[in-house]
């Protein structure tokens, strides 16, 4: 199921019953990638790594878990850390929902391993997420 899929399908279970709204797209095991950093209170679940081709572009799908109201993604991207170069292109954030994110325009120019970053801010406070993934040729 894809994110938005998702989202939208907690959307009408949570107006149902009041809960919370992606609180279980931010749950491991849920078909995203979850990351937690000790020193903030928010963990970040990040949809569509799993099958990233290289040079092909592809979105990532981000929602910040248990963050505060103004928490948002202020930068993405990826780099080649055993090589030392990043991405040709600069992905696109989208805020789509409360704590939601689409960012796109992603594009892995090299198979390997890549070092994807997001980067948040809530306030004055910014922890920045780190995953690695390997990208198949
Ligand atoms: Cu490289």
């Amino acid at each position: 199921m894809s994110l938005s899929k998702l989202v939208a399908a907690v959307f009408f279970a949570g107006a149902l019953v009041g809960a919370p709204l992606v609180a279980s797209a931010c749950t491991p095991g849920s078909g995203g990638v979850v990351l937690e950093k000790p020193d903030v209170d928010w963990t970040l679940a990040a949809y569509g790594l799993d099958s990233i081709a290289p040079g092909a572009q592809f979105a990532v799908e981000i929602l910040l878990c248990d963050a505060p109201e103004e928490t948002e993604v202020v930068e993405v991207g990826a780099t080649m850390p055993t090589h030392g170069h990043g991405m040709n292109y600069k992905p696109e954030i989208t805020r789509t929902n409360h704590g939601a994110f689409v960012t796109t325009g992603w594009l892995m120019h090299m198979s390997g391993e890549w070092e994807i970053a997001v980067k948040t801010r809530s306030g004055t406070e910014y922890a920045t997420f780190v995953h690695t993934v390997t990208v198949a040729p």
